[in-house]
């Protein structure tokens, strides 16, 4: 299905204080590379680059330390404050926003800027989480303290996590309308409070014994019966590492190729997708492009390209 009334606007967010290692800083460059946007233009829809965030000086942010369990939680402020304003600013003006990480504490501010748009148009907003961990912890729970490792539990409205935000306006999303799939690595304290707080959540084993389709099926039904709007937010470590080696936390027995392509195919038709966020892309542990290029082609799935009418690959 061709979306030509679609406009797409692209926001990079070269941030890597959330992680524990260097290199996501660079996602963002390698994602225009892979040519995403062009892929996007390709399939009729107008697209406009916004170019890459500048974040606030560190100066802005006062006392924000988490008496030392988690690592640069005011950096990490400083870029998704106006991150949340740019997003919300940019669903605003009619744009379905795409953000290119940069590693994943950058959805604390995507996710909470498209949460404030729609919650003025009063349509709830779901969460899929596509990614190989739950990033539910919190700072006293977390075992690495790494921010990325807490968005979404921050957009849940985690009370420990709230400082973050501090003085701007917030709008969470509730751990109901959250669906967590493809999980296969979550630590313990983590598993308590996603229970504890109602996520949704689609381990590996649920994958392989129903299959991608069986499952997402029945999350984009709970929006439908709420006529919810959906943000997606694409962890490359959703991936197999075979697949997509370019991520920092590579965990084994992750999506196929396939499958990965069947829920951006899915996705597609259900035609409630407003934002999507593709993080922790980091193109220094990359082999020749291929996981930029991989994501580049799974977000053109998710805006239209169709399995029988991809472009024929050159020969080697
Ligand atoms: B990602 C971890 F302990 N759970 O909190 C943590 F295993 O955005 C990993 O999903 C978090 O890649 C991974 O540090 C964050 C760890
Ligand atoms: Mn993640
Ligand atoms: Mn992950
Ligand atoms: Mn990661």
């Amino acid at each position: 299905a061709k979306r030509t009334d679609t406009l797409i606007g692209i926001l990079g967010v070269p941030l890597e204080a959330g992680t524990g290692r260097r290199g996501a800083a660079m996602g963002p460059a390698a994602l225009r590379v892979a040519e995403l946007p062009e892929r996007l233009q390709a399939l009729g829809l107008k697209v406009e680059d916004f170019g890459d965030i500048v974040p606030d000086g560190l100066d802005t942010v006062d006392g924000l330390r988490f008496d030392g369990k988690a690592h640069l939680p005011a950096t990490v402020a400083t870029w998704v404050r106006p991150l949340a304003r740019k997003t919300r600013e940019i669903a605003g003006t009619g744009h379905t926003p795409i953000i290119l990480g940069g590693d994943h504490s950058l959805s604390m501010g995507s996710v909470m800027g498209v949460a404030r748009h729609w919650q003025e148009q009063d349509r709830p907003l779901f969460v899929l989480w596509l990614d190989a961990h739950a990033d539910f912890n919190t700072p006293s729970i977390s075992p690495s303290g790494n921010m990325h490792g807490m968005s979404l539990a921050l957009l849940a409205g985690e009370e420990e996590l709230r400082p973050v935000f501090d003085g701007e306006p917030t709008s969470f999303v509730a751990p109901s309308r959250m669906c967590v799939f493809g999980a296969r690595s979550i630590d313990p304290g983590e598993r308590d409070l996603l229970k504890k707080r109602g996520v949704n959540v689609v381990d590996m084993r649920m994958i392989d014994e129903h299959g991608v389709s069986v499952l997402i099926r029945s999350f984009l039904d709970q929006v439908v019966e709420q006529d919810g709007v959906l943000h997606v937010s694409l962890d490359v470590d959703f991936l197999d590492p075979s697949v997509a080696p370019g991520v920092g936390t590579t965990v084994p027995g992750g999506a196929t190729y396939r499958e990965a392509h069947l829920v951006m195919e899915m996705l597609e038709d259900f035609d409630r997708v407003v934002s999507v966020d593709v993080v922790e892309l980091n193109p220094f542990l990359d082999e020749r492009g291929r996981s930029a290029t991989v994501l580049a082609e799974l977000v053109a799935s998710l805006f239209g390209q169709d399995v029988m009418d991809r472009p024929t690959q050159a020969f080697a």
